[in-house]
């Protein structure tokens, strides 16, 4: 990096610390598109994550995260707290009509200037997702957000990466999901901290409320809480709210568990971007000499593939 960059990225992240909402929008497009420079920026700012709160949002599509968020930013905004949120677009253009939808419902929070909303688009490699949503996080909370909440469909290994890096992850629900298939097929399970059952208004949240119970019961030995919520009734909002605290508290009290699961958590997401990268650009001939050995039968595609990553 020359002198000149050196000196920009040191301006940027000046602006950005002062609450610049602009250099936290330009820092946070530098490592969505992995632009030059991304790398040197973060590599700047020493230490772990600080004082941001990061809690992950997450569940199958169309349980009403977007809703229950948006309801929580105004609740905290309440609070003067300043909150960013971190809306993953998913790539599948099944829900990618659903997001349009999130935008316009949290324009009036993006006018306020305690609240920050951005979407990152999963595009590229799954890796490339989890690294710059990290990255944005980490940025989030540099800028001096309380805050941050990061909102993922929960589809997917990617998305569930994602949410991997927050201090706590809420894992949104609704009634006539059906069985518990989706919850535990997912990864969602393993991610929980609080299940919450949205729409409440609708019928069958009572005895979604008793399966995931049964089924948190007969799996492990932690017990997160199972909450019932209406989002669009605004109900049951302050026994989630208490249950966030409940969380933020234990991080503001130092609690070390909490701080080394986030940090690891970023580590190893941005770790594995890292060596990705390396393992298919950097070693393409390698690569092509192994596949050739593959064909002729000289080796088992399972033999290579360890001579690749070892
Ligand atoms: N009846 C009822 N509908 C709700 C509630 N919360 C959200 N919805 C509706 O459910 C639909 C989906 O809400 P979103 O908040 O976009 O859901 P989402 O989980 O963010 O959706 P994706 O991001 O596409 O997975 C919308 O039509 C909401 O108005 C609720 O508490 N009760
Ligand atoms: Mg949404």
């Amino acid at each position: 990096m020359t002198r000149l960059e050196r000196g920009e990225t040191a301006k940027l992240l000046r602006s950005l610390r002062r609450g610049d909402r602009r250099a936290l929008s330009r820092a946070i497009t530098m490592v969505e598109n992995d632009e030059p420079g991304a790398d040197a920026l973060m590599a700047s700012l020493k230490g772990g994550p600080g004082r941001a709160f990061i809690l992950g949002v997450t569940g199958p599509p169309g349980t009403g995260k977007s809703t229950l968020v948006d309801r929580l930013v105004q609740k905290y905004r309440g609070a003067d707290l300043k909150v960013g949120v971190i809306a993953v677009d998913p790539s599948s253009p099944i829900t990618g009509g659903a997001l349009l939808g999130d935008r316009v419902r949290m324009s009036d929070l993006a006018l306020d200037g305690g609240a920050y909303i951005r979407s990152m688009a999963s595009r590229g490699w799954a890796g490339g997702l989890s690294r710059a949503t990290s990255r944005a996080m980490r940025l989030l909370d540099e800028a001096g957000y309380d805050l941050v909440i990061v909102e993922t469909v929960g589809i997917g290994q990617a998305d569930i990466d994602v949410v991997g890096v927050a201090h706590a992850v809420l894992v949104v629900l609704m009634p006539g999901l059906g069985d518990d298939v989706q919850v535990s097929k997912a990864g969602l399970m393993e991610v929980a901290d609080a299940y919450v059952v949205n729409k409440s208004d609708l019928d069958g949240a009572d005895s979604m409320v008793v399966d995931i119970l049964a089924m948190v019961k007969a799996t492990e030995g932690r017990s997160p809480p199972v909450l019932k919520v209406s989002a669009l009734k605004a109900e049951g909002l302050d026994r989630l709210a208490a249950v966030v605290d409940s969380f933020r508290s234990r991080l503001s009290s130092g609690d070390e568990e909490m701080k080394l699961r986030s940090t690891k958590g970023m580590i190893v997401e941005l770790a594995k971007a890292v060596a990705l990268q390396r393992l298919l650009l950097g070693s393409e001939t390698r690569l092509a000499r192994l596949a050739a050995a593959v064909l002729k039968g000289e080796l088992s595609v399972e033999e290579a593939a360890r001579k690749l990553a070892g």
